[in-house]
This record gives C-alpha cells, sequence and structure tokens, in this order.
C-alpha cells in the first residue's frame, strides 16, 4: 500500500508540531508505522491522501456514530454558517439541545455545554468539590478522563498506548487527591473510601471503560458502586464521553439502569464539532455561576454552529425507527464474525463487547480491568493492525482503544472485516 504522501506530510508536521500530530494516539506509535493523512471521509469509509481508501472502525473516536459527513448533518452545519457560527451570546439552539439531552437521558435536570470532554469532566470534578466542600476523588486505574490534572495517574488511551508514566507536569498537591482504585473490584473501592472517610467528593468511572480498551463495568459492581457512594454521601459521576447515546438513546445509565449525580458528555453531541456536555441534578448543577459560585465559563461553549451539529446528530437517531437495535445486530454480526475465525484457526484471543464498541486483546485471559488489559500482547496487536490496514481496515492504533460501529456500516463492509481479520491472523500465527 502506498503512503509516501503520508509520511512526506507527518516529516514535515514534526517540524511545527508536537510529535507532528494534535492528538498523541493518532501518532500511531505504539503500531510502529507513520499516521496516515485523511483526505476525505463519508459513511462508513475515509480515504487518505495516497488514494487509500479504507472501512473506518475509530470514526473520529465515537462522534461518527451516523457514519461521516451525513448529508442532513452537513447541510444543516452549512445552512447555519450562513448566519454565522458563533456570537458569544446565547442562541436558541442550545435551549433546543439542552431539551434533547434531558429527554433522552431523564438523570440530567439541569445541563452546562462546554467545548470537549476534558473540559466537561474538569468542570464536573470541580462542582464536585464544589457542592460537597471535599477535596480527593476517586478514579479507576485504565480510565481516561480527558487531560485535566486530576485524571491524569493511571489514566487509559493515549496515556498507557505511549506507555508514559503518569504525566510530568502533574503537581503533588494535585495527585495526592487522585485516589485509583481497581475496575470491577469494588473491594478497592470501600478500602480508599475507608483510608479517606468523608474527603472524597466523586467517584469518576466510564460505566463501560474504551480506553483500556473495551472492559464493561460488571453490573454488580456498579450497583454496589452507586449504593457506597449514597450512604458516603459521595458523588457519582459517569463519564459518558464516549458511551453517551452510543449504548443506547440513555446511554450506559440507561443500559444498567443505575442513575448518577452527574454525568459527562462528549463526542456525540457535536456531531463532528466540538463539544462537551456536564449535567445532573438541579441541588447540584444549580451550583454552577451564574446561578451559584463554581465558576466555569467558554468563549465558544453553545456555540450555534456546534449546536446544530449536535442536535441535528441527536434527532436523527432520535427519528430513525430500531436505530440501537440495528447498531447492536451489525456489531454482534462483526464481533461474532471475528470469533468465528479466532476459533476456526484455534486462537484463544479474548473479545469484549458492549453494543457497538469492541475490542480484541491479544491475550488469553479474561479482559476485565486495566491488569489483565495489560496482558495483552502488544506488538502481536501492531502486527494485526498493520495486517488488517493492508486488507482496508482501519483500526484504532492502540490495544488499549475501542472499535466503534456506526449505523453506516454495511453487511458488506462486516463481511470485508470479518474475513480481513482471518487472513490477517492466519497470516500473522501461521495457524491453519
Ligand atoms: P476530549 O477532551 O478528547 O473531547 O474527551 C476526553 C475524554 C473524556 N472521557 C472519556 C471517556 C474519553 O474517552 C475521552 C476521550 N477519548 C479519547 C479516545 N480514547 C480521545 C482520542 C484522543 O485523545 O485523541
Amino acid at each position: 500500500m502506498n503512503t509516501e504522501k503520508s509520511s512526506t506530510l507527518f516529516a514535515e508536521a514534526q517540524k511545527h508540531i508536537p510529535g507532528g500530530v494534535n492528538s498523541p494516539v493518532r501518532a500511531f506509535k505504539s503500531v510502529g508505522r507513520d499516521p496516515l493523512y485523511i483526505k476525505s471521509a463519508k459513511g462508513s469509509r475515509i480515504s487518505d491522501v495516497d488514494g487509500n481508501e479504507f472501512i473506518d472502525y475509530i470514526g473520529s473516536w465515537g462522534p461518527m456514530i451516523l457514519g461521516h459527513a451525513d448529508e442532513r448533518v452537513i447541510e444543516a452545519i452549512r445552512e447555519t454558517a450562513l448566519s454565522g457560527t458563533s456570537f458569544g451570546a446565547s442562541n436558541e439552539r442550545e435551549i433546543e439541545l439542552a431539551i434533547l439531552i434531558k429527554k433522552f437521558v431523564p438523570s440530567i435536570e439541569i445541563v452546562r455545554m462546554v467545548n470537549s470532554g476534558t473540559e466537561a469532566t474538569m468542570s464536573a470534578m470541580r462542582l464536585a468539590r464544589g457542592f460537597t466542600g471535599r477535596d480527593k476523588i476517586i478514579k479507576f486505574e485504565g480510565c481516561y478522563h480527558g487531560h485535566g490534572d486530576a485524571f491524569l495517574s493511571k489514566a487509559g488511551s493515549g496515556v498507557v498506548t505511549l506507555g508514559l508514566p503518569d504525566s510530568p507536569g502533574v503537581t503533588k498537591s494535585t495527585a495526592k487527591d487522585t485516589l485509583n482504585a481497581k475496575y470491577n473490584d469494588i473491594e478497592s473501592v470501600y478500602e480508599l473510601i475507608e483510608q479517606n472517610k468523608t474527603e472524597i467528593a466523586a467517584v469518576f468511572i466510564e460505566p463501560v471503560g474504551g480506553n483500556m480498551g473495551c472492559v464493561p463495568a460488571e453490573k454488580e459492581f456498579l450497583g454496589k458502586l452507586r449504593d457506597v457512594c449514597t450512604s458516603e454521601n459521595i458523588l457519582l459521576i459517569f463519564d459518558e464521553v464516549m458511551t453517551g447515546f452510543r449504548l443506547a438513546k440513555g446511554g450506559a445509565q440507561e443500559v444498567y439502569n443505575i442513575t448518577p449525580d452527574l454525568t459527562t458528555f462528549g463526542k456525540i453531541i457535536g456531531g463532528g464539532l466540538p463539544v462537551g456536555a456536564y449535567g445532573g441534578r438541579e441541588e447540584i448543577m444549580r451550583l454552577i455561576a451564574p446561578s451559584g459560585p463554581v465558576y466555569q465559563a467558554g468563549t465558544l461553549s453553545g456555540n450555534p454552529l456546534a449546536m446544530t451539529a449536535g442536535l441535528e446528530t441527536l434527532k436523527i437517531i432520535d427519528e430513525t425507527p430500531g436505530f440501537y437495535r440495528q447498531l447492536e445486530e451489525k456489531s454482534a454480526y462483526l464481533a461474532n464474525g471475528i470469533a468465528d475465525g479466532l476459533k476456526e484457526l484455534n486462537l484463544n484471543y479474548t473479545s469484549n463487547r458492549s453494543g457497538s464498541m469492541y475490542t480484541l486483546f491479544f491475550t488469553g485471559k479474561k479482559v476485565v480491568d486495566f491488569d489483565t488489559a495489560k496482558t495483552s500482547d502488544t506488538q502481536m496487536f501492531a502486527d494485526y493492525f498493520g495486517a488488517m490496514l493492508e486488507r482496508g481496515i482501519y483500526l484504532p492504533p492502540s490495544q488499549y482503544e475501542a472499535c466503534f460501529v456506526s449505523i453506516a456500516h454495511s453487511k458488506e463492509d462486516l463481511d470485508k472485516t470479518v474475513s480481513a481479520s482471518f487472513e490477517a491472523l492466519k497470516q500473522l500465527t501461521g495457524a491453519n
């Protein structure tokens, strides 16, 4: 496969941009290749500057649940842009999107728009500290909540992909207020609460982990987490930046039927433009300025262009009969097809799936947390990534990321992916 233009661009980019990229995990570092430069995308397909076309399972890391460049979303953005992109003043689309988010996610009584998932989690953390008067937070090893200082300890996504120890630049005083528990291990949470009695403001969790690869929370674990947060007056915050509007209309909290106190969103609610949001119980959200003393602000928050893209995306989801059933059927078809190939080749690699989030782990262990995810053979993953790319399948360039299936992925796409996976694994393992 010719990727000369991408490599030339990457060499140039490295003269001007840190590592040549504006987000680390895009650098393809852990898969030992130069990143591809993408020229265009449509539906399930993405094309690079060398004219190679791929079936895309990154989907901009989650936002493109409708597939790329959905005509209805593009038309809505185009039309809105003609009337201005950002006013730094209120516009009615902010109200429409807030109402639609509340319709989809009943636990949201009040919601604030921001411009990224990182902003959403940082703001939710400040709010939790303001509401409880407590300083510490519990997060889980392997979860990633954006690059806010407090969250960059034992984090997933690009942090673990690049093998970075907890990031330099985070002060000791900040780090001491972040406690790490083990995912799916309620005893590790009880222990931290016991050791830090009445000092913990919130527990942050990805209800389905997507940043150590796809690792769903066990229902009993999440239920016990809810109970202990309630009894200890600790806010339970679901980081649904990735799972929100992906796993169900109401996200993971609908799938698990568990109500958090606050929820953070991103990705899909921006429809491909930069948007994040956080929201939840009115008595908590009312503390946010200007209705309360906890300050948070943003020049482009709620801008009409981004609101339009998110609104149009959620409206299409809302108006498409059986949207999530179709997504589930496509995702199950893909995962089962790949699993059948593993069986036929007598390979005991494991995989996890939650709705349209899926990861094939190159380990024989059941992956239930960060430690078991890290038993994966990342070199084998890198080889598989390359073999799939050569066969026209564009996977997230890290063992510790999730694949995303969109409603635009056709049966032909899925069949091509399943056979590419079988051929790639056969080639790499020499299995018959
Ligand atoms: P952003 O600031 O990247 O919009 O969102 C941060 C974030 C927060 N919470 C969760 C659960 C997330 O998955 C993310 C961001 N996800 C990664 C992909 N694993 C973004 C990709 C990237 O860093 O380039």
